[in-house]
């Protein structure tokens, strides 16, 4: 982490009515909101600014050190340890494939009309729902399974809240390897059956993914055994990556901004990986979190990581105590709109987009689409941190295979919605 100013030095207001701080270690920006906003560091006549939103005049000096440390591909991540690792090092620059087949499709990029109606703006939904296993899931973590069967891996262990897991049986049965998944006891019997029709050995461990993951890198010091972490790991980055390579061949022009959603903080940091491939980076991203699922939101207010104490959003799946290190260095290399959703407005989102699109999505996807219909977009417009008029913008429909019709009905019903 880079040292910053001690946290309240205080900086120009951004506009009338804003109070904004300063946050330790990382490039954030508070205010009375309750949002978190990020700067880009950018460099100028030799010092180092802190880049804010477009309608700010003045960039805000930075009086950190201008070199950001950062973690090398080599260090230890959560997932990997010991004889079990891949060797890593250099793996960022590695593109996947490599005369080999990836796992994921290209997937479709389509205009919404119901969507752009609802922000009031061009959106493009990058439709990772129709991957192989339902979610974004299966390119970051099909090219981790397969450099991992390359380097002589004979048995795969990922803990998961179900994505990552369907992700890596599939992956698993492509390469003929066997794989355990470990899933929290809120993972639904629908998503543990699915597991096992795609041949994984599902255990069942703790009742939050910390907990199932706490139980997999037990089962990772098993000889010939390597973890596939589901967000947390700079190859399940790279296959993220290709993503935003595929926005790249498929539209006309640069999107205004990126909407994704934000569990761990593995889509983060793939996207953020391939908007620096191809030169995308000052493209804002606005990363949606539901409330009670908010690590990233949490640890950008504190400028460390922070545990949240327990998962009580329904979004199960975005459903880490605490995001990857990575994840906060991707607030300081890019403009990162850190947003909380209730999960009411996710789950109203997920209706509203099976309405709209007759595609049903888990909420963590629902997070990043409420930011369209709960008009968040429009707030950050009229607060000078998203350009006006912005002439598109790309959601990220990250998908997610453990929702059906009567689930979608019984969260309404939990959450009174009805
Ligand atoms: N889900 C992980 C972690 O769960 C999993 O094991 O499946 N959208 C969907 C549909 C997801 O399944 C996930 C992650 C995310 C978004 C968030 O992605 P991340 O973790 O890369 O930020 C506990």
């Amino acid at each position: 982490m880079c040292g910053g100013p001690p946290l309240g030095t205080p900086v120009e207001p951004l506009r009338k009515g804003m109070e904004l701080t300063l946050c330790q270690s990382v490039s954030a920006f508070r205010h009375r909101q309750g949002q978190i906003l990020c700067g880009c560091r950018v460099r100028s006549q030799g010092r180092t600014f802190l880049q804010i939103p477009p309608s700010s005049s003045s960039p805000v000096e930075d009086r950190a050190s201008p070199s950001v440390q950062r973690r090398g591909a080599g260090d230890t991540q959560r997932g990997l340890t010991g004889h079990q690792s891949i060797h890593r090092q250099g793996a960022m620059a590695a593109q996947p494939g490599r005369g080999e087949k990836p796992f994921h499709i290209v997937s479709p990029v389509l205009e919404s009309l119901p969507l752009s109606q609802a922000a009031g703006t061009k959106v493009y939904m990058k439709l990772e729902n129709v991957q192989p296993t339902g979610s974004f899931k299966i390119r970051g973590i099909g090219h981790l399974c397969q450099e991992a069967a390359k380097k002589g891996c004979r048995h795969f262990v990922c803990s998961s809240g179900g994505n990552a897991g369907l992700a890596a049986a599939y992956a698993a049965k492509k390469l003929g390897l066997p794989v355990t998944v470990v899933v929290p006891s809120t993972t639904g019997p629908a998503t543990v059956r699915k597991l096992e029709e795609l041949g994984a050995e599902v255990e069942v461990s703790g009742q939050v993914w910390d907990e199932a993951n706490r139980r997999a890198l037990e089962l990772a010091q098993t000889e010939g055994w390597v973890s596939i972490h589901p967000f947390d790991h700079p190859l399940v980055w790279q296959g993220h990556a290709s993503l935003v390579r595929e926005l790249k061949d498929s539209l006309e022009t640069k999107p205004d901004a990126i909407l994704l959603a934000v569990g761990g903080g593995g889509l983060l940091a793939g996207v953020v990986a391939g908007l620096r491939q191809v030169g995308w980076q000052d493209v804002p991203i606005v990363a949606a979190e539901t409330r009670g699922a908010h690590s990233f939101h949490a640890a950008l207010a504190a400028g460390r990581l922070i545990s949240l104490p327990d998962i009580t959003s329904v979004a199960k799946c975005l459903g880490a105590k605490m995001v990857a290190a990575r994840a906060l260095e991707c607030a300081q290399e890019c403009q990162v709109i850190s947003q909380v959703v209730e999960d009411a407005e996710a789950v109203r989102a997920v209706e509203q987009f099976l309405d709209d699109e007759r595609m049903l999505v888990q909420p963590a996807c629902g997070a990043a689409l409420a930011l369209l219909y709960t008009r968040r977009l429009q707030r950050l417009q009229h607060e000078g941190w998203l350009r006006t008029p912005l002439a598109s913008v790309v959601v990220v429909v990250c998908g997610g295979s453990s929702i059906q019709v009567a689930q979608l009905q019984a969260l309404k019903s939990q959450l009174g919605l009805e």
